[in-house]
């Protein structure tokens, strides 16, 4: 919410604490030991460090549940710690953007524990509670106000025994929704924004962003084959006041701020014409939201649980799409990883054989996109997914939920589903930042609260450090490239080779001076027709992650090879 769009030049690192860095021993990540690592993020060059929530809670999802928007969960540190973490990333030139989660609160934040005592409540009307469908006996399967399920499994509608009524949840039971029809819940939302912001914060990832505004009817939803439950997206998934809310957000929370901010509405399933209005600049509601069409192009007809391969030709057709739709107003963020998506080299790259290459090929194609990048911690390092035993090494509710539903409730077979899990958890993303090759990858001197992935002895921050050819030497040269390059913050897109089965190929036009993007994704050698982008033989090299190719534009790209020419 900032006229001159700073945020266009820079590059964003995601921290997730509780898997960053443990300074105090409990196998816990904490905000000194985000400290103690301020040097890797300055040496990787990042602008704005995003940082997964800190605030109390009860941690049934990680901090997603919050139990109180004004205070340091002691797992995490203190106000002291918090300020000092403030202080030193201002003082290296960096910015701190807060997550803001506001579709829900825990069920332990005084507002539910006020609204749960009864229908009498001042607060009853903060959540959404109502009676059992009519004629049924509460607390009956199937007496739910509707057919909606969680996205967490099971119904989406927790029992009250003392008042005979339901919540809604579409999270965890321990995630209520917040009722953002009442006025004085946006006004509570608001007033917290506004403390954060006077603290010296310098903006808000906001979580679920775009499911605040419910259809007030809560009709029922479809039931998809195979499902238990109703989809109620469509009554939440971009809601009938949804573009007034963030309107007013943005009006009684930074309209007369003079600093510069950074807004991003997390949005699973956005489409790019609803981008379009949340991203226009004109319309004052958010700088850019996070889209999730390509971390669903491996998804089958089940979903998330039912993975498949994703084709290079479909990843290039949505990034194409979405840069094409956001080209003239609005903007894109770009990402491939976060606290919620499997390791992108283990999931569209290959973290065998061409492990290097296909996590720097993977970045190359996303980073000198129009929009702003984010990484997430461990993927300038080239982090994997987790070779997860059982059940047992799994800590996410969403993952133990599905497993109990899928297992216990729909009688699947458990192998099937654990290998479904290994490949789709959230959890891969969870394990610690490998930092070094010492016991637990030197995140903890004590027990981690998840195992630590045994490739960190291989992966690791330190063996990476000085080495030029590293996957983190080589992420510090694209987010370079995009501080120094105005053809990488403001340039066109346009999709070249567009029909080529693995070769991703991108040109960036700023008046006369032009980059082209070469990479090869797949793990077989590639040929493209040099024809097709033409003038561009001795072009001038600009990057590539092979150390030992001489980059040319000769119709030949080796296994997971990128290059990258510029021309005026
Ligand atoms: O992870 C997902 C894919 O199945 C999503 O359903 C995810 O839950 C969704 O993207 C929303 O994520 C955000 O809100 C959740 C929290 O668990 C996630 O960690 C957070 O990023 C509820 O607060």
């Amino acid at each position: 919410p900032t006229g001159d769009q700073w945020w266009r030049s820079a590059v964003v690192y995601q921290v997730y604490p509780r898997s960053f860095a443990d300074a105090t021993g409990d196998g816990i990540g904490d905000l000194q030991g985000v400290i103690q690592h301020l040097d890797h993020l300055e040496a990787l060059g990042v602008d704005v460090i995003w940082l997964s929530p800190i605030y109390a809670s009860p941690h049934d999802d990680n901090g997603y549940d919050i139990s109180d928007y004004r205070a340091i969960d002691p797992l995490f540190g203190t106000f002291d710690d918090f300020d000092e973490l403030l202080a030193d990333l201002h003082r290296r030139g960096m910015k701190l953007v807060m997550d803001l989660v506001v579709n829900h609160t825990s069920d332990e934040h005084p507002w539910f524990v006020e609204s749960a005592s009864g229908p009498d409540s001042p607060k009853r009307d903060w959540y959404w509670w109502r009676p059992p469908r009519p004629g049924m006996v509460g607390g009956l399967p199937g007496a739910e106000p509707n057919n909606w399920g969680s996205f967490f499994s099971g119904s989406a509608w927790q029992f009250d025994q003392r008042s005979g009524e339901y919540y809604l949840h579409l999270f965890s039971r321990k995630q209520p929704d917040l009722n953002w029809e009442n006025p004085a819940v946006r006004g509570a939302v608001y007033d917290m924004m506004n403390w954060w912001l006077d603290r010296g914060v310098d903006g808000f990832r906001m979580d679920v962003i775009n499911l605040i505004s419910k259809h007030p009817d809560l009709p029922d939803g479809v039931v998809p084959p195979g499902a238990l439950y109703g989809d109620g997206y469509p009554f939440y998934g971009q809601g009938p006041r949804i573009h007034e809310f963030l309107h007013e957000m943005n009006e009684r929370v930074f309209v007369g701020r003079t600093g510069q901010y950074l807004t991003v509405g997390e949005m699973p399933g956005v489409t790019v014409a609803d981008a379009q209005l949340f991203t226009d600049p004109a319309r004052a509601e958010v700088d850019m939201v996070f889209q999730f069409e390509h971390v669903g192009l491996d998804y089958g007809p089940g979903g998330k649980w039912d993975p498949r391969e994703a084709s290079v030709l479909d990843l290039k057709r949505s990034f194409a799409r979405w840069q094409e739709g956001l080209a003239r107003s609005g903007w894109n963020s770009l990402y491939w990883d976060n606290h919620d998506q499997p390791r992108v080299v283990s999931r569209f790259g290959d973290d065998g054989t061409f492990w290097r290459e296909s996590a720097t090929a993977l970045a190359t194609v996303l980073h000198l996109q129009r929009g702003t990048p984010y990484i997430y911690q461990g993927e300038e390092l080239g982090m994997t997914n987790v070779p997860f035993e059982g059940i047992q090494d799994f800590r996410d509710i969403e993952s133990l939920n599905h497993y109990a539903e899928a297992v216990g409730v729909k009688g699947e077979r458990a192998d099937v589903v654990l290998a479904a899990l290994r490949r789709t958890s959230r959890d891969n993303a969870r394990t610690p930042v490998q930092w070094s090759d010492a016991p637990h990858a030197g995140f903890t001197t004590g027990s981690p609260w998840i195992a630590v992935n045994p490739n960190s002895t291989r992966i690791n921050a330190a063996a990476q450090r000085g080495d030029p050819n590293s996957v983190f030497a080589y992420y510090r040269g694209l987010i370079a490239l995009r501080h120094s390059d105005r053809v990488v913050s403001h340039g066109t897109f346009e999709l070249v080779l567009s029909e080529h089965p693995t070769v991703f190929a991108f040109s960036r036009t700023l008046g006369d001076r032009q980059l082209l993007v070469l990479a090869n994704l797949s793990s077989s050698a590639a040929e493209y027709d040099v024809a097709a982008v033409p003038g561009w033989e001795g072009a001038e090299p600009v990057l590539g992650n092979l150390p030992d190719a001489a980059p040319a534009v000769d119709g030949r790209l080796a296994p997971w090879q990128a290059q990258v020419f510029a021309r005026a």
